[in-house]
C-alpha cells in the first residue's frame, strides 16, 4: 500500500512526502516488526559505501532498495537518534572534538576516516549474522533439551541420516561464509590501497616506552613523544583532564593537517610495538629493522588518542599515541615554529585551537 503512496509522493512533491510520513508514523505500532525485518534485510545486503571490487548480487541490491524506500520511517528514526547523539556529544563539552576511549564503551570510537567508517559498517553487518545464528542455535538447543528429554522419550530414535537436512547444513554455512568473506576482502583491499599519493610522510619509531616522530618534509623535523606526567600538566597547559586524559595525553602530539593523505612509516628500535589509532581505523606492528606502512586521511579536526597495541614490556601501558588534526594554515605555522621551538609551537597551536573551539561552541 505504501508503494502507491510513494508513487504519489514523487508526483506531488514535499508536502505529499510529509503526509505519507505522517501516515506511516500513525501506522508505526503495527508495522514495527515489518520495519525491523526490512531494515535487517537492507543492512544485510547493502554493499559497503565506497568499496570497489565484486558487487553484491543485483537481486540483493534491488531487495535492499525496495526495503529502504518502503520503510523510510526507520531512517527518519535513525536520523533522529543520530541527531540526539550528536547533541549529547556537543553537551559533553571539550571531548566533542576529540576521539578517545570512554569508560564502559560498547562500540567503536567515532570514525574520523573513511576506512574507519567502512570498518564500523562491517562490524554492524557481521552482527546481523552473528546474533540471529546465536539465537537460532540457542533456540534449537532449548527445543531439543525440552522436546527430546529422557522422561518423555523412553525409547530413543535410531534415525541417523536425513539427506535434505545434511545438504542444508552444508550449503547454509558456505553461503553465510561467502556473505562474510566478500565484504571482508573488499575492506582488507581498501585498507591496503591508498586512493591517492601521500602528501605528507611521517616516520613513527617506537622505543621502550615512547615514540619518535620524524616529519619527512623539506627540512626534516624530529621529536619525541612520551606520556604526559601529572607533574608536567600545569607547565604544558594541559590541566583539562577531559581533553588530556590520564594515560593517554602526551607531551608532544603528532600534528597533521586535515583532509590530507598522510603516510606513516612505522618501525621500532628495541622490541615489537604497534602503532594504533582506533578512530582512524589503522593499526600496524612496529618491528625493529623493518618498516611497515599505514595511511590515513583524517576528515575532522580534533585530538585523537591511541596506544601501543603490542605487549612490549613493563611500561607497555604507558606509551600512548596522540594525533592532533588541524587546518592547513595551523599545520604550516606549527611546522615552521616547531623546528626551532617545539614546546612554544605546541602551546601556540593549543591556544589557537582552544580559541577556535570556543567560537564554535558559542555559535552552537
Ligand atoms: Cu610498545
Amino acid at each position: 500500500m505504501f508503494v502507491a503512496d510513494h508513487a504519489a509522493v514523487i508526483g506531488r512533491g514535499r508536502f505529499a512526502l510529509f503526509k505519507a510520513r505522517l501516515h506511516l508514523r500513525a501506522k508505526m505500532p503495527h508495522g514495527f516488526l515489518r520495519s525491523f525485518l526490512a531494515e535487517a534485510i537492507r543492512v544485510w545486503f547493502e554493499p559497503p559505501l565506497g568499496l570497489s571490487g565484486i558487487p553484491v548480487p543485483a537481486l540483493f541490491d534491488i531487495l535492499a532498495r525496495t526495503a529502504a524506500r518502503k520503510w523510510e520511517m526507520m531512517r527518519a528514526m535513525r536520523k533522529f537518534l543520530a541527531s540526539a547523539a550528536a547533541a549529547a556529544a556537543v553537551f559533553a563539552g571539550a571531548s566533542a572534538h576529540a576521539a578517545q576511549p570512554q569508560p564502559w564503551e560498547m562500540t567503536f570510537q567515532p570514525a574520523a576516516t573513511d576506512i574507519m567508517r567502512q570498518v564500523t559498517w562491517f562490524e554492524h553487518y557481521t552482527l546481523w549474522f552473528i546474533v540471529p545464528i546465536t539465537l537460532f542455535v540457542l533456540f534449537l538447543l532449548a527445543y531439543c533439551i525440552v522436546k527430546f528429554r529422557a522422561s518423555v522419550n523412553p525409547v530413543p530414535s535410531r534415525t541417523s541420516h536425513n539427506t535434505l537436512i545434511e545438504v542444508i547444513w552444508t550449503v547454509g554455512p558456505v553461503v553465510i561464509l561467502l556473505c562474510l568473506a566478500i565484504p571482508s576482502f573488499q575492506l582488507l583491499t581498501a585498507q591496503y590501497t591508498p586512493p591517492e599519493e601521500a602528501k605528507l610522510t611521517l616516520k613513527a619509531t617506537a622505543n621502550q616506552w615512547n615514540w619518535d616522530y620524524e616529519y619527512q618534509v623539506d627540512k626534516t623535523l624530529t621529536f619525541n613523544s612520551a606520556i604526559l606526567q601529572d607533574a608536567d600538566r600545569a607547565a604544558a597547559g594541559k590541566e583539562d583532564r577531559k581533553l588530556y586524559p590520564r594515560l593517554l595525553a602526551v607531551d608532544n602530539e603528532m600534528v597533521v593537517p586535515v583532509n590530507t593523505m598522510t603516510r606513516v612509516l612505522v618501525t621500532a628500535t628495541d622490541v615489537i610495538h604497534a602503532f594504533a589509532m582506533p578512530s582512524f581505523g589503522v593499526k600496524t606492528d612496529a618491528v625493529p629493522g623493518r618498516i611497515n606502512e599505514i595511511w590515513f586521511k583524517a576528515e575532522k579536526e580534533g585530538l585523537y588518542y591511541g596506544q601501543c597495541s603490542e605487549l612490549c614490556g613493563k611500561d607497555h601501558a604507558f606509551m600512548p599515541i596522540a594525533i592532533r588534526v588541524v587546518s592547513d594554515a595551523q599545520y604550516n605555522t606549527w611546522l615552521a615554529a616547531a623546528r626551532t621551538d617545539l614546546p612554544g609551537a605546541n602551546k601556540a597551536l593549543m591556544a589557537e585551537v582552544d580559541a577556535q573551539d570556543k567560537v564554535a561552541a558559542a555559535g552552537n
